[in-house]
């Protein structure tokens, strides 16, 4: 797969630029979205000529608003056990070997705070915004969006993120350890062409076993995703969370507290 029409792959002095192309859809992803960020970590995480990856969005709006809402009819529209293959695309930034950085150019919302999460570094414009929307908009990213958030942040601040849907500004984020650094949009580039120099310089065997080794310690987190995508598969079936997307779409606060055993009646 080399023609992708949802993303961008760049590679230079080393690093290989993996760009969400979706402006219009604020960069949420869709099946194909992930199956091309997929080849792309495949691509570039097994290329000996490549030191790191970067991740991030086109534009300055968003890095990623997570699955695209639009696309959403109770089964997304691609592959997997919710229609996105989601777990997919977290896992396989964790394994490939090398250094992953999330260049955080705008919102972070949902499945892209997840992505954020999952990178192994991030660098944030000061405009960009953290948050997850799941319990707002009938979805929930269990496993590396939950429990791996948990041990970033702390497991109260974790807990709040999703119950309470807020959004964070990038000092914020900062300032609870989601991301590495900030600064003003102008200079996001040049800061991350700077860890990518500097990494470059660094043993590539030496990192690679170092983030294995620092994956070990959370990796039965992968189970809780593969359950938990399971649960949200047959969550995604109910008028409560298809209630969640019909708000988003119509730009409305959705009533979840309505009977939903009435509907279909
Ligand atoms: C991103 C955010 C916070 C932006 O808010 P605001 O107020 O600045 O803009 P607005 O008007 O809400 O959004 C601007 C345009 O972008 C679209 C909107 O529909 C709107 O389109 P127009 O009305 O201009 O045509 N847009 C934004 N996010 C979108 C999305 N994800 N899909 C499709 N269109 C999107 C605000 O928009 C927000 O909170 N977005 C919700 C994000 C959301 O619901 N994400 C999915 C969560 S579930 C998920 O990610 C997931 C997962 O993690 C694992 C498995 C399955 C799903």
């Amino acid at each position: 797969m080399t023609n992708y029409t949802d993303i961008l792959y760049e590679v230079k002095d080393g690093v290989a630029r993996i760009t969400i192309n979706r402006p219009e859809k604020y960069n949420a992803f869709r099946g194909k979205t992930c199956d091309e960020l997929i080849d792309a970590f495949q691509r570039a995480g097994w290329d000996k000529s490549i030191g790191v990856i970067v991740l991030t969005g086109v534009g300055e709006k968003a890095f990623c608003t997570g699955g695209d809402q639009s696309a959403h009819d109770g089964g997304y529209d691609g592959r997997g056990t919710i229609g996105l293959p989601v777990e997919e695309l977290q896992t396989i930034i964790r394994d490939v070997p090398k250094p992953v950085i999330a260049r955080v150019n705008g919102y972070a919302i949902g499945g892209g705070n997840v992505l954020v999460t999952c990178c192994d570094l991030a660098i944030a414009a000061d405009s960009a915004q953290f948050g997850q929307v799941g319990p707002k908009v009938g979805s929930v990213d269990p496993g590396f969006g939950t429990a791996l958030l948990s041990r970033v942040v702390g497991e109260k601040r974790a807990r709040e993120i999703w119950f309470m849907c807020r959004r964070y500004k990038a000092q914020d984020a900062l300032a609870m350890g989601l991301i590495n650094a900030v600064v003003p949009m102008v200079d996001l580039d040049a800061e991350v062409d700077l860890w990518c120099r500097e990494l470059m310089e660094k043993s590539p065997t030496a990192l690679a076993i170092a983030k294995k080794s620092f994956n070990a310690d959370s990796e039965s987190i992968r189970g809780i995703s593969a359950m938990g995508m399971q649960a949200l598969a047959l969550y995604y079936d109910s008028a409560e969370s298809q209630e969640g997307v019909k708000a988003f779409l119509e730009k409305r606060k959705p009533d979840f507290r309505q009977d939903f055993s009435k509907k279909g009646e």
